[in-house]
C-alpha cells in the first residue's frame, strides 16, 4: 500500500517532535518543515532515524515558501503546529505575533485551494481563545442538603471565545479562517482547541519546565557543593539549606559564621503562581490531532483532561517530590513574569473527544509532574548551564 504522506509543521518544537514520531509508527512518509536558523535547532529530533523522515526549510510567513512546499509534495495531510507559541512575548512582539500565528495559516489554506485542494489540513488551535469565559454546570450530588453544591467552570467547543493576548487573537483569527475555507472551498480543515499540554520536551520559558528545570539545576548544584567539609556531627546539627531572601546557600564550613560566606544558589523568579490550568501530557494531545484528521468529516474538539490545578499546585507538587514542604521559600514572586492580561482558569471538558474520537488522556497531573522531574533531575547538564540557572521569560 502507498505510504499517506504528511508535513508536520514547527518540526524543531515539543509536539512537532512526538508528532513525528506518532506518524512514523503509523508508516507515514513525514516531512518536517523547519524555519531557517543560524544555529541548530533539532534537538528534539535527533534521534529519530528513519528513511521516511526528511526536514526541509520553509517560513510560514513568506507565501512563496510555503507555497512551493505544498505544490512540489501534495501531501495528504498537514498538521500546521509552527507559531511565535509564546504567550507573554505575543504582548511585547504582536505584529509579528500575527505574521506567523495568522498569515502563516492563510498562506497554508490559500496553497491547499491553489495547488493541492484534497490535503486535509490540521490547524494548532488553544485554549487561550476562550482567555476569561467559561460556563458552568451544577455537579449532580446525591445528598445536596449536606454539602454545598458548587457550579463548576468549564470550557468546551460551545463556549463563547473571548481572548486576552495578541497570541490569542492571532489564533482564533485562524481558527475562523480554517473554517471559512472549509465552509467557503470545501477544504477538510480542522482544529484541535488543544488546552496546556507539557512534557520532557517542554520549552523552557513555559512555567511547568521553568519550575522542573530549576529544581533539576538546584539538585546537581546541592550535590556539588554540599556538606563534605562537615564531620557527620556536624550535619545532623546543621539545616539542609540556608534560605536567604533572593537565594539559597547550603552549609559548607565548620563555623556556622562561614555560611554566609557560602556558594549560593539564585531562587526561582515567577509570576503569577495562582492562575488554573488544565495540564496533560503532550504525548497523548498529539495521538488526537492524528486521530481528528482521520475522520470523514472535519470537526473541532476540544482535547483536556477535565481537571485544573493552579500554577502554586504544581509547584506543591514539584517540591514534595524533592522532599521539601516548604515550597514558598524557593521562589520569589516577580513582576517581570506577569502578564498585562492573564487567564486565570482554563479547565477543558474532554466529553466530545471521548466520545467521537474515543480519545483519552493517559498521563494523570501527578505523573506528568513526575515524569518532567525526572527528566530534569537526571539530565546531565554542560557545567555551565548548572550555575547559570535562570531564564528570562
Ligand atoms: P513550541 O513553541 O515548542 O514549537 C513551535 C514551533 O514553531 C517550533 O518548531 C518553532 O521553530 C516553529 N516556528 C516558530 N516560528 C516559525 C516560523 N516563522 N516559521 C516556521 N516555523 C516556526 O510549541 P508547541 O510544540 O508547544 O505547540 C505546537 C503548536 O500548538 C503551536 O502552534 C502552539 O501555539 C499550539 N498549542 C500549544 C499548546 C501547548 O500547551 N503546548 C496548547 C495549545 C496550542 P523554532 O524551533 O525554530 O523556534
Ligand atoms: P500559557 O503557558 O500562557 O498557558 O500558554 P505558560 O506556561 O507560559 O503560563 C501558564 C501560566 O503560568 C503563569 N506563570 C508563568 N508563566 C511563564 N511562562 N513564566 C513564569 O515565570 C510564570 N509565572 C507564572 C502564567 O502567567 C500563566 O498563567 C501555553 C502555550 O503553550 C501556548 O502556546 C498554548 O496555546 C497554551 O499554553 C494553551
Amino acid at each position: 500500500m502507498m505510504k499517506k504522506k504528511a508535513i508536520v509543521t514547527g518540526v524543531t518544537g515539543q509536539d512537532g517532535s512526538y508528532l513525528v514520531e506518532l506518524l512514523l509508527e503509523k508508516n507515514y512518509e513525514v516531512i518536517g518543515l523547519k524555519r531557517r536558523t543560524s544555529t541548530n535547532t533539532e534537538d528534539r529530533v535527533s534521534h529519530i532515524d528513519s528513511d521516511d523522515f526528511s526536514i526541509i526549510e520553509c517560513e510560514i510567513s513568506d507565501s512563496g515558501s510555503v507555497y512551493s512546499v505544498v505544490e512540489k509534495n501534495k501531501p495528504h495531510e498537514i498538521y500546521n503546529l509552527a507559531a511565535q507559541s509564546h504567550v507573554k512575548t505575543s504582548f511585547d512582539q504582536a505584529d509579528y505575533t500575527f505574521q506567523v500565528n495568522t498569515i502563516g495559516v492563510i498562506n497554508f489554506l490559500e496553497a491547499i485551494r491553489r495547488f493541492s485542494p484534497d490535503t486535509r489540513f490540521y490547524q494548532a488551535s488553544t485554549s487561550e481563545m476562550f482567555g476569561k469565559n467559561f460556563d458552568t454546570y451544577i455537579p449532580m450530588i446525591a445528598d445536596a442538603k449536606h454539602s454545598p453544591i458548587e457550579p463548576v467552570k468549564f470550557q468546551d467547543e460551545d463556549t463563547v471565545f473571548q481572548p486576552q493576548s495578541p497570541y490569542a487573537a492571532a489564533k482564533l483569527a485562524s481558527h475562523h479562517l480554517v473554517r471559512i475555507y472549509k465552509e467557503g472551498y470545501g477544504i477538510f480543515g480542522c482544529c484541535g482547541i488543544l488546552f496546556n499540554h507539557e512534557s520532557e520536551r517542554r520549552g523552557e520559558s513555559f512555567v511547568t519546565r521553568k519550575i522542573t528545570k530549576w529544581i533539576g539545576d538546584f539538585l546537581r548544584w546541592e550535590k556539588k557543593n554540599t556538606r563534605h567539609q562537615l564531620s557527620r556531627q556536624e550535619q545532623e546539627k546543621m539545616p539542609r539549606f540556608i534560605i536567604g531572601e533572593d537565594t539559597i546557600s547550603v552549609p559548607t564550613g565548620r563555623m556556622y559564621i562561614d555560611m554566609m560566606r557560602t556558594p549560593s544558589f539564585p531562587k526561582l523568579r515567577l509570576g503569577n503562581v495562582d492562575a488554573y490550568r488544565d495540564w496533560g501530557h503532550a504525548e497523548d494531545y498529539v495521538n488526537a490531532m492524528w486521530l481528528m484528521m482521520q475522520k470523514e468529516e472535519p470537526e473541532d474538539y476540544v482535547i483536556a483532561t477535565g481537571e485544573t490545578y493552579s500554577v502554586r499546585e504544581f509547584l506543591i507538587e514539584a517540591f514534595k517530590y524533592i522532599g521539601i514542604s516548604n515550597y514558598e521559600d524557593y521562589f520569589v514572586i516577580d513582576s517581570e513574569f506577569y502578564r498585562p492580561a492573564e487567564v486565570d482558569y482554563l479547565r477543558g471538558s474532554p466529553a466530545k473527544a471521548e466520545d467521537k474520537l474515543d480519545w483519552k488522556r493517559k498521563v494523570s497531573f501527578t505523573d506528568l509532574v513526575h515524569r518532567m522531574l525526572e527528566s530534569d533531575i537526571s539530565n546531565e547538564q554542560p557545567e555551565e548551564a548548572q550555575t547559570e540557572p535562570q531564564t528570562i521569560l
